[in-house]
């Protein structure tokens, strides 16, 4: 392989790849398409899949796990689900491979609900509803990683407790275990070794991924904890997947201290272009918010890329050595500055929603609470019993917020039919953190907009009208999202739109506290959602579009 140096033919591009919650990513490339997903935790569809034709711009092109079958998160807590899927492409087959969490750890005093990993796995990954329903391994743990040898053995890496642990050392303990798996049964063929534990700090070694490049097995580990220890490991061996493995004289191979623009940064994977260029995907965070001791962002942690450059002594050097920035400077392979479109918006004109919205959970009666046709051109739902602050699936749509400033609006007709019924839509963090602005009717009887923080304070105004419909406006700024509405009776001229009446405030940093139970893993995300309380509502809640401008 071609050693790379840096030139003035150099270019640049932005980072992050993926903006929005997007960590763990995993990538592949098939002839001259890349594949990428990422973890969704308790999002629904899981496993989102990315294709790109030139690592830059991506496209969500669907998802893998869609069906109850192959994913059932009943009431996790904020965190769990999906975490770290490994994508691989052998044999004419695309494998994912993951695990769920449905409790994260019931409580402190408790054992971990360590899950079983699995695979699903599909011939053609453009479809969505091809992926099969799970094989699972006879392994616990999480991160899971396959690898398949010439020899045609198959190796699956994980990272679970070590057994005969150290009580002291609660986190070190987590470390990375390979076996050789017989793949159409998921069962292990080989007792489960230990093969790393964490070099850094306390951390856990996790985010295991084992390929083959020349004479040599690699392992990249990420080590350190996903905080602001987080890093990324490398080792090697001549001999098996086994080991023994020798330890990369740069190790560390990245880390970004709490000094950087971009933080957190570990949990590589990797891919070689069409070039026989090199190049690591990872996750880290654009921190906002720093006061928890671990930076946090409204966007959780997303996807990066950087390059990446063999020495000719056969260990990786990421991102030229350098701590990973915004700004990103590629070997020259004609790869340009390249700006994230803003602007996004949804008519729910078509019979499909489109790609990118998500329940929180697996939804229960997803069929008869939310519609496409039941009124033409509006998205038509029927609240549930729950509400935004409920461990179970409220009816509730989500997208990713992916960028800091702008403003998040739906226009929504809704006459509530009692006055434990509301719609309207939100900005979630998690169960436990959210504000939401929507119509509610008032003891009295008469329309209102409520803002709602998760907290419970409320200020509120009357509707001048029974039936005009409202928009409602979520405006995102830097350091605090606000909360608007305009109600359009027929006294609203055209040009007077989006004349918002500003209801209330909330700051970023209130928004993106870490959960009390559960953790901070997912990032910030916009919904539409109705509910009656401990009921069905028998009113529609009504949305004719939803966008960011
Ligand atoms: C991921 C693991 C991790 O599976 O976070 O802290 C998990 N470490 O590598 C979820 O992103």
């Amino acid at each position: 392989l071609r050693r790379l140096s840096r030139s003035a033919a150099d270019e640049t591009f932005l980072n992050p790849i993926l903006p929005g919650f997007n960590p763990d990513p995993s990538i592949i490339r098939v002839k001259k398409d890349y594949f990428l997903t990422t973890s969704s935790f308790e999002y629904t569809p899981g496993a989102p899949i990315y294709h790109s034709t030139d690592l830059i711009q991506w496209t969500l092109i669907g998802h893998a796990l869609t069906r109850k079958s192959q994913l059932d998160i009943k009431a996790p807590e904020p965190g769990g689900g999906v975490w770290a899927c490994t994508l691989r492409y052998h044999s004419g087959w695309f494998y994912l491979t993951t695990c769920v969490w449905d409790r994260y750890r019931p409580q402190d005093s408790h054992e971990r609900a360590w899950p079983r990993g699995f695979y699903v796995k599909t011939m053609d990954i453009w479809n969505s509803d091809s992926w099969t329903d799970p094989v699972y391994f006879d392994q616990p743990g999480f991160d899971q990683d396959l690898f398949w040898d010439e020899d045609g053995k198959v190796y699956l890496s994980t990272t679970y407790q070590k057994v005969n642990r150290d009580p002291e050392s609660k986190l070190k303990d987590q470390a990375v275990h390979i076996c050789i798996i017989d793949l159409e049964t998921g069962n292990s063929t080989s007792k489960s070794t230990l093969i790393r534990e964490s070099h850094v700090g306390s951390g856990v070694a996790e985010g295991s991924h084992i390929f083959k490049k020349g004479k040599y097995y690699y392992l990249f580990t990420a080590e350190g904890g996903t905080e602001s220890g987080h890093s990324e490991c490398c080792l090697r061996s001549e001999k098996s997947p086994l080991g023994p493995w020798e330890e990369c004289p740069s190790n560390p191979l990245v880390h970004n201290s709490t000094e950087h623009e971009v933080q957190n940064t570990g949990h590589c994977d990797f891919v070689e272009d069409t070039e026989g260029n090199w190049w690591a995907v990872c996750l880290a965070v654009r921190p906002t918010n720093t006061g928890s001791g671990w930076a946090t962002s409204v966007f959780g942690r997303e996807s990066f890329l950087v390059p990446v450059l063999w020495s000719d002594d056969g260990w990786p050097e990421l991102n030229f050595g350098r701590p990973i920035s915004l700004l990103t400077i590629a070997p020259a392979r004609g790869m340009y500055m390249y700006d994230q479109p803003t602007k996004w918006s949804e008519k729910f004109t078509s019979p499909k929603l489109q790609l990118g919205w998500y329940n929180k959970n697996t939804a229960v009666k997803p069929e008869s609470e939310c519609s496409l046709t039941a009124r033409p051109g509006y998205l038509r739902m029927y609240g549930g019993p729950y509400r935004l602050s409920s461990p179970n699936s409220p009816t509730a749509l989500f997208r990713k917020q992916l960028h800091r400033q702008g403003v998040w609006r739906t226009r929504l007709a809704f006459g509530p039919d009692s006055p434990g019924s509301e719609a309207g839509t939100a900005v979630y963090w998690n169960y436990f953190t959210w504000s939401s602005i929507g119509v509610r009717r008032a003891p009295s009887g008469a329309r209102q907009i409520v803002l709602t923080p998760s907290e419970g304070e409320v200020a509120s105004a009357d509707l001048e009208t029974d039936d005009a419909e409202v928009i409602l406006a979520i405006e995102c700024q830097e350091s605090k999202y606000r909360f608007g509405f305009q109600e359009m009776t027929k006294a609203v001229k055209k040009s007077s739109e989006n004349n918002f009446q500003w209801l209330g405030e909330r700051s970023t940093e209130s928004m993106t506290q870490d959960p009390p139970i559960g953790l901070p893993f997912t990032g910030m995300m916009f919904c539409l959602y109705t509910f009656a309380e401990m009921q069905r509502s028998l009113a529609p809640a009504d949305y004719t579009y939803a966008e960011f401008m």
